[in-house]
């Protein structure tokens, strides 16, 4: 028997900077992402500002979905997926990021992807913008420092929403929004000038980015009063380090934090601890008339969320370890074991996530990322034996069983990833997520062949069963 609803959208995500490659072809314009290098994205020395035909930028040709999305289709179709989750990139709508007019052959890779969904009943999840903020923004006017980016994203978004009348119904404004705090610029494009309040800045910017989502959220019910919109946190709860209350105090000082822009989607202002936040950080947020309005007549549908790890956190790290393996730095928890890349491994804080995220704002949740990125061996018959993978999915979705039972309402699980793809944090393609496995290496060489691991037929046995059988 499943716990599951019987429409429950299974499936699996990706992200277009991650996954398409062909980063200038049919007018595309260049987007953050395509200025990375390969390597650790903490340092902002892996940005350039021009492209140096002597260093590798893992999104330009990533995994070639660009040209190979007919047959990734249709392996999605063959394992069951009922969903797909993909993000559109901006600059092949508008290359420049605020054209007057949107590119032709960008709007019709789309539709074409859409198409191919509905060839097989799969219903497509769009993200609007996940990390790949316009360059064209980003040296024009500072990215989302200015109120400018609004105006374009909006613009975009409208394209978008016309475009795509019909042929989607479940829309995502941005992607973790709330890594935003953790990584300006791959997040969002936001880069420092030296001596200037960080925070003024981030805040500011984050202001315009949820005054964009609000009014995409408006568009898209104009456009379509079936269209669902959600928003999109990087999720995981923060754990207090001991029963110290000053431990204590200060994880839930880091779930504010956390979740403020959540709060101000779902409920439509700013939640109490948002002044006491600003002022601490000598943060003035400059508004205009009508902000107010916008954030509170377009809240979101639905709350779609990541899950890779739990957090850690204690009000002295002196004497701890610190876990810095993850984009959102925390301490080491004694009690969990970590992936290659040294993030947590912690099943059970799926479920106290789901149930804090439920309890908290009352609305369905959609789990759109969760999964295990690891070194994999290709046999020399080809195969891949990726129990290691099934194993921490089959722990992660008995434990989302679990949170249904205990009353949460959730749409659906979608995995990251249905295939193997550029790694977000470190450019990596050895870090791999996928059912399917490409040939594509850490250097760039490869056949960009795709072939079933081991969870390809793991997961069509999952989906099949609607989850009853892991
Ligand atoms: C999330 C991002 C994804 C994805 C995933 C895994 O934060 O939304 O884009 O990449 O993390 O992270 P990584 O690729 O860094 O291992």
């Amino acid at each position: 028997m499943s716990v599951f609803r019987d429409d429950f959208l299974w499936g699996g995500a990706c992200a277009a900077n991650q996954f398409e490659g062909a980063w200038d072809v049919d007018g595309k314009g260049a987007s953050v992402p395509d200025m990375c290098t390969n390597g650790s994205h903490t340092v902002p020395k892996w940005v350039t500002t021009t492209i140096h035909p002597d260093r590798l930028y893992p999104s330009h040709e990533a995994i070639d979905l660009y040209h190979h999305y007919k047959e990734d289709i249709a392996l999605f179709a063959e394992m069951g997926f009922k969903c797909f989750r993909l993000s559109i990139a901006w600059t092949r709508i508008l290359p420049n990021g605020d054209d007057a007019q949107p590119n032709e052959a960008g709007l019709a890779f789309y539709d074409s992807i859409f198409d191919e969904c509905h060839k097989y009943g799969i219903e497509p999840l769009v993200t609007l913008c996940h990390f790949d903020i316009p360059m064209g923004l980003v040296e024009q006017y500072g990215s989302w420092r200015s109120r400018k980016t609004l105006e374009c994203f909006a613009r975009y978004a409208e394209t978008c929403f016309k475009e795509y009348s019909g042929l989607v119904h479940y829309w995502l404004t941005f992607n973790e929004i709330n890594i935003l705090l953790h990584s300006p610029f791959s997040g969002a494009g936001i880069a420092f000038q030296e001596g200037e309040n960080r925070s003024q800045v981030i805040y500011q910017a984050a202001h315009h980015v949820l005054l964009a989502s609000a009014t995409a959220t408006r568009l898209a019910h104009q456009y379509d009063p079936a269209n669902q919109v959600g928003c999109m946190l990087a999720g995981g709860s923060f754990y207090p380090y001991s029963c110290n209350p000053e431990d204590v105090w200060e994880s839930v000082q880091k779930e504010q934090e956390n979740l403020l822009f959540i709060d101000v989607q779902v409920r439509g202002r700013y939640p109490g601890y948002a002044r006491k936040l600003f002022a601490e950080k000598q943060v003035q947020l400059h508004t205009e008339p009508g902000d107010d309005a916008l954030l509170r007549e377009n809240t979101v549908d639905f709350i779609s969320f990541s899950y890779y790890a739990s957090r850690c956190v204690a009000a002295s790290l002196e004497g701890k370890a610190v876990n810095d393996g993850n984009v959102v730095r925390s301490v080491k928890n004694p009690y969990l074991q970590t992936s290659q890349w040294g993030w947590a491994i912690d099943p059970l804080g799926l479920r106290i996530t789901m149930n804090q995220l439920y309890d908290r704002y009352q609305k369905p949740l959609f789990l759109v990322e969760n999964g295990l990125g690891a070194h994999d061996t290709v046999e020399p018959d080809g195969s891949v034996h990726d129990d290691y993978r099934i194993d921490y999915l089959r722990r992660h979705i008995e434990a989302v069983k679990q949170a249904v039972s205990d009353g949460v309402d959730l749409m659906g699980y979608i995995a990251w990833s249905g295939i193997d793809l550029v790694s977000a944090s470190t450019g990596e393609m050895s870090k791999r997520y996928g059912f399917v496995y490409v040939d594509k290496q850490d250097d760039g060489t490869g056949t960009l062949a795709r072939s079933k691991k081991d969870s390809f037929d793991w997961y069509q046995k999952v989906i099949r069963s609607n989850g009853a059988d892991l």
